[in-house]
């Protein structure tokens, strides 16, 4: 009895073992992301004045989560299954200025050598019956382990502030009332999707107005070049080939 025990604890430990080798390939697949993210984001803010990026939330489904969907799937209870099939173990949401910002990171994720978009579903252009609009990726990409290189899907979820309102209510409505949203709230969600996505549009052609007159009243300062870099100011020294073309 007592070697069986003994065995018993073994094969558990080595469960264990697996499942957090599992997980953490997830794990470093969000930190390696979350990386790319940021250095878009400094990136695009200092070439173009403004920052796209309004928030950035990740999160690795939980234990329960993950068993729950494949029961509700009905998949095989097996790790390979599970890392095909369940594509959203790890997933992060970014929330953009404006739509033209989303399409911008969409593709500049999608530019990225070690990155491959296996799924793309534009719920902007098409949004969902209830007025549910985003955009999905799910992108595939290389965790270098110490011993393999682990192919990890990554769920990225982009929308813009209002799209994120109106999601995050949604869902709160959707789980208050156990899945049976009263007829006139089902009415008045959409009227809301449709109008945040006219918020959307507004608020871009402001965008776009006030980078025109920016760009209209920029000064030539040829004469005062300083690089920032983080916190630090380089300046670059004044010499004739620098001096603006007039
Ligand atoms: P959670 O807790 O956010 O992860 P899938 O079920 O993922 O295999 P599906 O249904 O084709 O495949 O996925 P889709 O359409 O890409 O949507 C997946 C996620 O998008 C959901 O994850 C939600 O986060 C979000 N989403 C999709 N539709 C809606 C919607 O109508 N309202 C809101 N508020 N969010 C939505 P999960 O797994 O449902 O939950």
């Amino acid at each position: 009895m007592n070697f069986e025990h003994s065995i018993d604890m073994k094969e558990l430990k080595a469960l264990k073992v697996e499942l957090t080798r599992f997980m953490m390939a997830y794990k470093f697949a969000l930190d390696e992301m979350n990386t790319k993210i940021n250095i878009l984001k400094e990136e695009f803010n200092y070439i173009h004045d403004y920052n796209p990026i309004e928030h950035v939330k990740s999160r690795l489904k939980s234990p329960e989560s993950i068993l729950k969907k494949v029961y509700r799937k009905g998949y095989d209870f097996s790790l390979p299954v599970i890392k095909e099939k369940i594509r959203d173990i790890a997933g992060i949401r970014i929330t953009c200025s404006f739509i033209s910002d989303i399409y911008k990171l969409s593709k500049m994720l999608d530019n990225q050598k070690d990155i491959r978009v296996v799924d793309y579903k534009d719920y902007i252009k098409n949004p969902k019956p209830n007025g549910y609009q985003s955009l999905h990726l799910i992108l595939e990409i290389p965790i270098f382990m110490s011993d393999r290189v682990e192919t990890t899907n990554v769920e990225v979820q982009i929308r813009t502030i209002a799209m994120d309102f109106w999601a995050s209510l949604e869902h709160k409505i959707y789980y208050k009332y156990n899945q049976e949203i009263p007829g006139h709230m089902i009415d008045e969600l959409k009227e809301a999707a449709t109008m945040a996505a006219e918020l959307d549009r507004k608020m871009e052609r402001l965008h776009k107005d006030i980078i025109e007159i920016k760009h209209a009243n920029q000064e030539e300062d040829g004469e005062n070049m300083v690089l920032t870099i983080e916190k630090d100011n380089i300046h670059i020294p004044f010499f004739e080939p620098l001096r603006p073309k007039k």
